[in-house]
């Protein structure tokens, strides 16, 4: 794999995406939103359809050429089919967040009510938060997790719909690391004749493998980004019952967007179709096994994990009991210069900031894909660890480059992408 074609454009232009290939292959990826995608979803990203226009859906688009486009959103969207089992399936939109605000703008009126989880306890911007758009057009309230256990307090969930009677339940979370009981919260939106969106954007693979309980068939709505668990091209997904089918097709477009980008369209499709090959269940219950040996290693360094544990990609770890002093921003720092990507995150309770929280969270969806098996994962546990009580001791200096070493041999030991240098062997005949 290599830029050869936009180096000779811009040679400075290729070296900066030769180089993310370089940190992509040297760096352990756990930030539990991203995966590594395959050549083949990389390819049909980068295809022609860049340049097509097709506004409109397939069949009834508002210019000539579309041909392919068709061909392409149709193969999608019956690969989605598939894979989730909805009965109607949009593929334009172009995140999750995206995905979000067509829901909230085909069914809420401005001012109407959101009920959703608080950003601190897992959830997401769009389901609300003050700084983006929907807190700022709808009124918004939020449910917690219960800070004692970490799981969702589905009672006071209820008890809040009862009082401030949402238009709108939102649940699917970002920094969740339990199954999450959709029939719980269904109730709570039946009881107040509220709509219930449940945005899986994170664990869109698991679901799709059957590795999570499926919300499908018990909300009114269903978003998710494409690029995370199930690992195909990038952007947002909307599923409904056919009721909503055209409330939602109009809310992504005219509504929100104007052209999809088909490329990505295409690289949704070449994801989706990987993702119903057996391998693929194979993988997802990897992902869960995986993230169970990281979470139960750091258990054993005395790290204590929101909830106890996990059932699903991620797992969520408070600082504060066995590392007072070193918040999730401190240890994300020295982590990333262990060549251990992951992100500082707040947890239910948080004392500090979301700036500077005091959790981290670490997920498996990209080392999995990489081959990561338990017992690789609980070496990555150990090697957080040892990073992190350097960050306590101050002995960074010397432990960093100690695990850097170790985090470049597991690389090479299960490796991803094929290096610029390696392609350019091959082209020159000069390598295997
Ligand atoms: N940015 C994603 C995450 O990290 O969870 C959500 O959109």
């Amino acid at each position: 794999m290599d830029h050869e074609n936009v180096r000779e454009v811009d040679p400075e232009l290729a070296d900066a995406l030769e180089n993310e290939i370089e940190r992509q292959n040297s760096e352990l990826h756990l930030i539990a939103s991203e995966n590594h995608v395959s050549e083949a979803v990389l390819d049909a990203q980068s295809s022609v359809l860049t340049n097509k226009y097709a506004e409109g859906y397939p069949g009834a688009r508002y210019y000539g050429g579309c041909q392919y486009a068709d061909e392409v959103e149709e193969m999608a969207i019956d690969y989605a089919e598939e894979l989730w089992g909805a009965e109607h399936i949009n593929v334009q939109p172009h995140a999750g967040t995206q995905a979000n605000l067509a829901v909230y703008s085909a069914m809420l009126e401005p001012g109407d009510k959101i009920l959703s989880l608080e950003l601190s306890h897992g959830g997401h911007l769009s389901h609300g938060h003050p700084a983006n758009f929907v807190g700022q057009t709808y009124e918004v309230e939020h449910y917690e997790v219960d800070t004692e256990t970490g799981y969702i307090d589905y009672e006071g969930l209820k008890e809040k719909a009862e009082t401030f009677e949402p238009d709108i339940i939102v649940s699917g979370y970002s920094a969740y690391p339990r199954e999450i009981e959709w029939e719980e919260i269904q109730e709570a939106a039946d009881a107040v004749d509220a709509y219930h969106l449940a945005d899986i954007a994170h664990i869109t693979g698991l679901v799709a493998a059957g590795v999570h309980t499926s919300p499908v068939g018990t909300v009114d709505f269903v978003t998710g980004s494409t690029h995370k668990t199930i690992r195909a091209g990038r952007g947002g997904i909307v599923m409904c019952k056919e009721e909503y089918a055209d409330d939602i097709d109009k809310a992504v477009f005219p509504g929100a967007q104007g052209g999809p980008l088909m490329h990505n369209i295409a690289g949704k499709a070449a994801g989706f179709k990987e993702a119903l090959q057996p391998e693929f269940e194979e993988y997802a219950q990897q992902v869960v096994d995986n993230s169970a040996a990281l979470a139960d290693q750091l258990q054993e360094h005395g790290i204590e994990l929101v909830s106890g544990g996990t059932d699903n990609h991620l797992v969520l770890a408070d600082l504060r009991e066995s590392h007072p002093d070193v918040s999730g921003g401190d240890a994300e720092e020295a982590l990333e210069r262990a060549g251990l990507v992951l992100n500082g995150n707040t947890v239910p309770g948080e004392t500090r900031s979301a700036f500077d929280p005091s959790g981290i969270r670490v997920g498996t969806p990209a080392i999995t894909t990489r081959g990561f098996d338990e017992d690789a994962c609980r070496t990555v546990a150990d090697l957080i660890v040892k990073v992190i009580d350097a960050v306590d001791e101050g002995t960074t200096d010397e432990t960093i480059p100690e695990v850097k070493e170790q985090v470049e041999e597991l690389c090479e030991e299960y490796p991803l992408y094929d290096t610029p240098q390696q392609s350019k062997a091959l082209a020159d005949g000069s390598g295997e």
